[in-house]
C-alpha cells in the first residue's frame, strides 16, 4: 500500500503510538495522532514525539478529517473490536498496528517470539546471541521499544528480534518472520480476547504468512502449541523439557540435547550443554533457553556462538534475577512477579528451602494456586503492603507456617535476613503490584538489589 501524501490515523499515543507517528512522518505520510484519554496534555505528547508539526486529536477526531483517513494503526492496548474502529472497517480502510506498519518499511530478517510467559527473557537471550554473530541487530516490539523506531534503520543484513504479544498480532496482514517461536499457552488476556480459543488463534497468528521454507519453533510439552505443530504452515521445530524428541531440542536428565534427521534418514542426537552451565535458574528459564537455541539455529547462528552466549547470560532484570549470595544464603529478585501467575514461575524456580517476600497492591488477585505451588519450600513468609492480611489467611488455609507480617519492605528485608540459613534463598517474588509502597516494581526490585549488597557492609 502506497502511503506517502496519505493521512494515517494513529491511535493511542503511548509509545507505540509515538513510534507509528514519527515512522509515518518519515516517509512523507500524514500522521493524524488521536488518543481517547482527553485528560492527556497535547505539547507534552507532541514533545515526546519531536514532531513540531505532529496533529493530535484528544478524546474525538472530527467528522471531516475521519472521512480522509486513508489508514488506521492502532496501539497494541487498543483490542480490534474497539467501536471506533466499526466506521473504518466498514468503509473498508485497513487497521494495521505497530508490527504490520514496521515490517512494511522493514529491511532484513526477523525472529518473532510470542507465548504467555518467558517472551522476555528468550527475545533478550536471542537479541544478545544474534549481536554475538551479526553486526546488524534489533530487538524491538512487547520488550518496550517499538519496531517502528528501528524499521527504517534495518538493511538486507539486518536482524531483527521482536517480541510480540497477542495484542499485536490481532493487526498482522503481511509480517512474515523467518522464524517464529510460540513458547507456551495459558490463560491470560481473557478480557481481551475474550475466549481461550481466541487467545490461542491469536498466538497462532504469529505463523500466518510463513511457508515450509521458514521455521515455526514451539513447545512439545504444551498442549495447544503440540496440537498447532500439526496444522502450522512453517516447518516446524519442537523443544521439551519432558521427553526425548525425535528431532529438535530436548532435556534428558540435566542435559540439553539436539536431535536431527540426516538426509539419509539417520537420527543423530547431540549433547549441547548441562543445565548447570547456566546462570538462569528454574525449568521456564530451561524452557526458554530451548526455545532460544531452536530460534538461534533457525537463523543460522553457529552453535558455539550459541551455547557461549546462554552460559553468560544473565536473568532479565527483576526476573528471578540472581543478586548475590550473602552468608551462604542466595539472594533473587523477582519483582516483575507482579501478579500470582508469574510468581508461581518464581518459586518454582527456587530448588532449596525458601524465605519468601509477598504481597502489595490489590488488584482482587486470587492467591490459592500460587501458595499450593510453594511446594513445602517456604521456611518463612513475609508479607507486606496492603494485601498481606488476605493473602496471610490465604497461606494458613493452605497450611503455610511461618509467616511474618511487616510495615515496610525495610522491615520485610530485616525479617528475612535473620530467618535465612547458610543453604537457604531469600526471593522477593511479590505476587502483586507494587503501588502503594513503590512508584513501579522496577523501583522495588531496585530497593531488594540495594539491601542485599549492604548485608555485611
Ligand atoms: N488508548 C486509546 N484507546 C484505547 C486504548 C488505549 O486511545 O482503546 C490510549 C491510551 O489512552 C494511552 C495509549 O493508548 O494513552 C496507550 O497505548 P498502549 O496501551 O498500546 O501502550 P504503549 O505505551 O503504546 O505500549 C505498547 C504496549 N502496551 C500494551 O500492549 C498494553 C507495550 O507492551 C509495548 O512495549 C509498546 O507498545 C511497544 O510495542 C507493554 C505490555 O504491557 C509492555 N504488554 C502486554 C504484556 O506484556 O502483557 C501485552
Amino acid at each position: 500500500m502506497e502511503i506517502k501524501g496519505k493521512k494515517v490515523l494513529v491511535v493511542g499515543s503511548g509509545k507505540s503510538g509515538i513510534g507509528a507517528a514519527r515512522l509515518l512522518t518519515d516517509v512523507g505520510a500524514q500522521p493524524v495522532l488521536f488518543d481517547g484519554n482527553d485528560k492527556l496534555d497535547r505539547a507534552e505528547i507532541m514533545e515526546k514525539a519531536q514532531l513540531p508539526e505532529l496533529v493530535v486529536w484528544l478524546g474525538s477526531v472530527p467528522e471531516e478529517i475521519r472521512k480522509e483517513i486513508a489508514l488506521v494503526v492502532i496501539s497494541p492496548g487498543v483490542p480490534i473490536d474497539a467501536p471506533m474502529l466499526d466506521e473504518y472497517k466498514k468503509a473498508q480502510i485497513p487497521i494495521w498496528g505497530e508490527i504490520e506498519l514496521a515490517y512494511a518499511f522493514a529491511k532484513g530478517k526477523v525472529a518473532a517470539i510470542t507465548g504467555t510467559n518467558g517472551k522476555t527473557t528468550t527475545t533478550t537471550l536471542v537479541g544478545q546471541i544474534m549481536e554475538a554473530y551479526y553486526d546488524s541487530v534489533y530487538v524491538v516490539g512487547n520488550i518496550g521499544n517499538p519496531y517502528t523506531e528501528a524499521a527504517l534503520k534495518t538493511k538486507e543484513e539486518t536482524v531483527t528480534v521482536a517480541e510480540i504479544s497477542s495484542f499485536q498480532l490481532e493487526t498482522i496482514h503481511t509480517f512474515k518472520p523467518a522464524v517464529s517461536a510460540i513458547l507456551n499457552i495459558t490463560p491470560d488476556h481473557l478480557n481481551r480476547h475474550h475466549t481461550m480459543e481466541c487467545y490461542v488463534r491469536t498466538k497462532e497468528e504469529i505463523a500466518r504468512n510463513q511457508t515450509k521454507e521458514d521455521i515455526c519453533v514451539l513447545n512439545y510439552e504444551d498442549p495447544y502449541t503440540r496440537e498447532f505443530g500439526e496444522r502450522c504452515p512453517a516447518n516446524v521445530v519442537f523443544f521439551s523439557s519432558k521427553r526425548e524428541l525425535e528431532e529438535g531440542v530436548y532435556l534428558a536428565g540435566e542435559d540439553i540435547y539436539l536431535a536431527q534427521k540426516l538426509p539419509g534418514g539417520e537420527r543423530t542426537a547431540k549433547r549441547l550443554m548441562n543445565i548447570h552451565d547456566m546462570k538462569l535458574v528454574g525449568m521456564c528459564n530451561v524452557e526458554n533457553v530451548m526455545a532460544a537455541i531452536a530460534i538461534c539455529r533457525g537463523m543460522q547462528v553457529p552453535m558455539e556462538i550459541i551455547l557461549k552466549t546462554v552460559r553468560a547470560f544473565k536473568a532479565v532484570e527483576h526476573r528471578i534475577e540472581f543478586v548475590a549470595t550473602k552468608n551462604g544464603v542466595d539472594y533473587y529478585n523477582d519483582s516483575k512477579g507482579t501478579n500470582p501467575d508469574a510468581a508461581i514461575q518464581g518459586i518454582r524456580a527456587m530448588d532449596r528451602p525458601t524465605v519468601l517476600i509477598g504481597g502489595g497492591y490489590d488488584k482482587q488477585s486470587e492467591y490459592d494456586e500460587w501458595i499450593e505451588a510453594f511446594d513445602g519450600k517456604v521456611k518463612a513468609f513475609v508479607l507486606i503492603g496492603q494485601t498481606k492480611e488476605k493473602i496471610a489467611a490465604c497461606a494458613r488455609a493452605h497450611g503455610v507456617g511461618n509467616i511474618l507480617m511487616a510495615d515496610t519492605f525495610e522491615e520485610a528485608f530485616d525479617l528475612c535476613v535473620k530467618q535465612a540459613e547458610p543453604g537457604d534463598a531469600v526471593l522477593l517474588s511479590p505476587a502483586c503490584a507494587s503501588w502503594g509502597m513503590f512508584p513501579n516494581y522496577e523501583v522495588r526490585g531496585q530497593m531488594f538489589k540495594e539491601l542485599v549488597e549492604k548485608i555485611g557492609v
